[in-house]
């Protein structure tokens, strides 16, 4: 799963993305003529508890991959142009940062500060790249359809990419949209930019806090839909966050009234709208966070963790994470009846702790 850093220039990406790769990267791979990625353990405060009760030798967390891939050092990509387009294709979701703050010492390509034209922008810009590949798309098919080939199936696509059109035209975004099994299957060919899961970051100045969430409310009103999120973050703190240490962390929130960091929101609200969920393992070796897509079943889930798993599955035995905590312990868990044996065609929720069985 990959995430694409966007924004204008100077709105705060290197900075959002030097302070994620500090606090959780696990591995950076500084490459300032192509990208920056960086690979950031998703927090999941289930299985610190997990760590507490098992104390295993390794704790590994679920991982997201992110991309501050429109860095300023290279000025061929960093506002929405054709070379932008192509690459934002191999994105699975953006996290868009917008500028909310003043500062005269840093330019702005627009000269003002105004968060609501910056997310039009991109709306904008990512609808005209969506708009122009379906249109070539639309001329194609009727080529295609005069040579007579593939007929109902071409007419079907036809239909389908006429209607993301008109919706686009409309001026709304194709994340509106309930996908059907087809549409998805197109969508995984064409990787339309408006179809993508958004995270809008409002990058706000410390002296906006206290009015952060009415600043919040306001864009939420005018750009929420189905696959956006917004949240306001402060890059600036959250930079100086990163650099301290672990145990004067809280000490430093709480000088700015804030009571976490943005960025574990952020990552997880990522992680969300991508339709990710994540089941657990735990064992004295090892306790870890497994990611899935929501859905999926018992099978294929023993699947992600190894093929023999898979090929080989019996049963899975299953305990969610909430009533394991309640609990306290697996002995109890089966006491009370919430250990379960499940088949494969089980659909996992998010935060089943899970162990397969298999030949
Ligand atoms: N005052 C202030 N400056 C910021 C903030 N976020 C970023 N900057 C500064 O703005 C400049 C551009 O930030 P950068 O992260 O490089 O932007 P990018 O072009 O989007 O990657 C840098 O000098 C940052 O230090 C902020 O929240 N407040
Ligand atoms: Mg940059």
């Amino acid at each position: 799963m990959k995430i694409g850093i966007v924004g204008l220039p100077y709105s705060g990406k290197t900075t959002f993305f030097d302070s994620l790769t500090f606090v959780g990267g696990e591995e950076t791979v500084h490459n300032r003529t192509k990208s920056n990625i960086s690979i950031i353990k998703v927090p999941d405060k289930r299985l610190d508890y997990l760590v507490e009760i098992f104390n295993p030798k390794r704790k590994v967390n679920a991982t997201i991959e992110v991309d501050d891939f429109m860095g300023s050092s290279n000025p061929e990509i960093s506002t929405y142009n054709n070379k932008f387009a192509t690459l934002a294709k191999n994105y699975d979701a953006f996290i868009l940062i917008v500028r909310g703050f003043e500062d005269s010492s840093v330019p702005h390509i627009k000269e003002t500060i105004d968060i609501e034209r910056d997310i039009k922008i991109f709306f904008e810009d990512t609808s005209i790249f969506d708009l122009s590949f379906l249109e070539k798309r639309l001329e194609n098919i009727e080529k295609e359809l005069t040579r007579g080939k593939n007929k109902e199936e071409l007419l079907k696509t036809k239909e389908i990419l006429t209607k993301w059109n008109e919706t686009l035209l409309s001026g709304k975004s194709l994340r509106e949209l309930e996908l059907s099994k087809e549409e998805e299957l197109l969508q995984k060919n064409y990787q339309l930019l408006t179809m993508k899961p958004l995270i809008i970051a409002i990058n706000l100045s410390e002296k906006d806090i206290e009015s952060s969430n009415k600043i919040t409310k306001e864009v939420r009103q005018k750009f929420q839909t189905k696959n956006i999120r917004i949240e306001p973050f402060f890059a600036k703190i959250e930079f100086e966050l990163s650099r301290l240490p672990e145990e004067d962390r809280l000490d430093f929130m709480q000088n700015f009234g804030l009571t976490e960091s943005a960025l574990s929101r952020l990552i997880r609200a990522a992680y969300d709208l991508l339709g990710l969920q994540s089941f657990f393992t735990v064992g004295e070796d090892e306790c870890r966070a497994w990611t899935i897509r929501k859905g999926m079943t018992a099978q294929e889930a023993a699947g992600v963790i190894h093929t023999d798993f898979y090929n080989k599955f019996i049963r899975a035995e299953v305990v969610h994470f909430d009533d394991f905590k309640e609990c306290g312990s697996f002995a109890r868990c089966k006491e009370k009846g919430v250990f379960r044996l499940e088949g494969k065609e089980y659909i996992v929720k998010d935060g089943d702790i899970m162990h397969i069985r298999h030949n």
